[in-house]
């Protein structure tokens, strides 16, 4: 079994202490699950109101499947801290699981990283030669660039009495298959003995395939670029729903044609590409290859194309209801669903807020429904509605988020509420011969407008 330098080989019963730095939708199932492998585990969050919720029993992130996991404060090897300068010197490995947004001008913002390094670096203990991963989604290089001029700043020296690693979350909200307990993973070590080591000791975590790649921009690669195939598929898609139309032809039935062919990857076009991975992970390498001189043509043509949705839909919805007669300034849209992701209650970067905001912009009035979203994170100016049956006078209902709740609604019931009867189905999930028998006039993001 390959241990690091102290003989700590990364197993519970070698009495290996985990610290997770960052307890949100990644951090908390790592802790709970390392917690799970009989790991002594210390989770720390900058945010006392996180801890708190914790030592209660619960559950301070928006995925529920973790409900019921979460260990009873107390309990033998489940340690909470709001400070990493307490637990770090406890640990012989530390999880770092922080965010990686973008910043508003859509630059990388490393500042979490660079932060939980500067806590652990200046305060683990140099004898116990401890190993900190980091996690979070960055573009190659950033674990070096970070980290290694805190690790000189603090007098460590790599290799001799601390590590570093790169492990990135899969972690996918809302999906009951790809837990952190199910999913494969890869790691990237400077060190290759260290990064066996952790493999092993990533295994104690998932039953899925874990490997170790080599040196750390492998596995930083490997994670962005994951992302960044997915964003280039679903804009590939989104830009078939615009030109189709054009000719006449619904964009589904081209693509569920052409995905009888055995190698043809089946993407759905929609109103936009929300979360806080897909629409935010192309920028990181744009960045990079901006730094290295090379152009990313194609990952920011993709962006583009992903990021006009919203609008684009904006501008087609506006039209159908003036050429229904509605009358500027009065017209009233109603949003079914505002989360970034269908069963999540999550609005990172979600594609109903820059559609409501056109929308707004254009005088029509806004309301939103979405069961997994409070009404207090709703942007200034959108009409929350709490209560469906209340739901009255409007022209037309937008299907952002394509949650079961949306399509499961009375859809008979709202049809007598409306002023005008037009649905819009912006995820291509609704029956729409059904509704139009109902009497809903139906259109849908990349079906021709003579589709009724
Ligand atoms: N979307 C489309 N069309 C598609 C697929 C997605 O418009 O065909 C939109 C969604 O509506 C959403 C956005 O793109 O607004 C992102 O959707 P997603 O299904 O990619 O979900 P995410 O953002 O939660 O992505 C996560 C990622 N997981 C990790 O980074 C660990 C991603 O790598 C996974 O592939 C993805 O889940 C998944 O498979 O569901």
């Amino acid at each position: 079994m390959p241990t690091n330098k102290i003989g700590h080989s990364f197993s519970p019963d070698s009495g290996a202490v985990v610290g997770i730095v960052g307890l949100g939708y990644v951090g908390l199932p790592t802790a709970i699950g390392f917690h799970a492998s009989e790991f002594e585990v210390w989770g720390c969050d900058k945010s006392l109101k996180v801890i708190d919720a914790l030592k209660s029993g619960l559950n301070p992130v928006g995925d529920h499947e973790l409900d019921s996991t979460i260990p009873p404060y107390g309990t033998a090897g489940w340690n909470l801290s709001n400070s990493v300068e307490k637990i770090a010197p406890l640990c012989d490995v530390i999880l770092v699981t922080v965010p990686t947004p973008i910043t508003s001008d859509l630059k990388p913002d490393l500042s979490h990283i660079l932060d939980a390094g500067d806590k652990i670096f200046s305060s683990i203990d140099k004898a116990k030669h401890t190993t900190i991963v980091l996690e979070s989604t960055v573009y190659p290089g950033v674990t070096n660039q970070v980290w290694r001029p805190l690790i000189q700043r603090y007098g460590l020296e790599e290799g001799v009495n601390v590590d570093i690693a790169y492990c990135p979350e899969r972690f996918n909200p809302g999906d009951t298959e790809h837990t952190v307990r199910k999913v494969a993973r890869v790691i990237g070590c400077n060190n290759k003995e260290i990064g066996e080591g952790l493999v092993e000791f990533y295994k104690n975590l998932t039953e899925e395939d874990v490997r170790f790649v080599g040196k750390i921009e492998v596995a930083e690669a490997a994670k962005v670029i994951e992302n960044v195939q997915r964003d280039i598929n679903i804009a590939l898609v989104n830009e078939l729903a615009r030109i189709l139309p054009a000719m006449d032809v619904d964009v589904e039935d081209v693509l569920s044609a052409a995905a009888t062919k055995w190698n043809f990857h089946r993407y759905t076009p929609g109103v936009g590409v929300g979360g806080h991975c897909i629409p935010v992970d192309p920028y990181y390498m744009i960045q990079r290859a901006a730094d290295v001189g090379v152009p990313a043509g194609l990952i920011t043509a993709a962006r583009a194309v992903n990021r006009s949705m919203p609008s684009h839909v904006a501008g087609v919805v506006t039209d159908l209801m003036w050429n229904a007669g509605v009358p500027a300034g009065e017209a009233k849209v109603l949003l079914l669903g505002w989360s970034y992701k269908a069963e999540v209650g999550d609005p990172r970067e979600t594609p109903a807020e820059p559609l409501a905001a056109t929308l707004i912009g254009k005088n029509i009035s806004v309301g939103a429904w979405d069961p997994h979203i409070d009404s207090a994170m709703y942007p200034e100016g959108v009409i929350p509605v709490d209560d469906f049956s209340e739901a009255a006078g409007y022209d037309m209902v937008i299907l952002v988020t394509a949650h079961k709740a949306c399509l499961e609604i009375d859809w008979m019931g709202l049809l007598d509420n409306m002023r005008t009867p037009i649905v819009y189905d912006g995820r291509r999930v609704l029956d729409l011969e059904v509704l139009q028998s109902m009497g809903w006039k139906t259109y849908a993001v990349g079906r021709p407008a003579n589709g009724n």
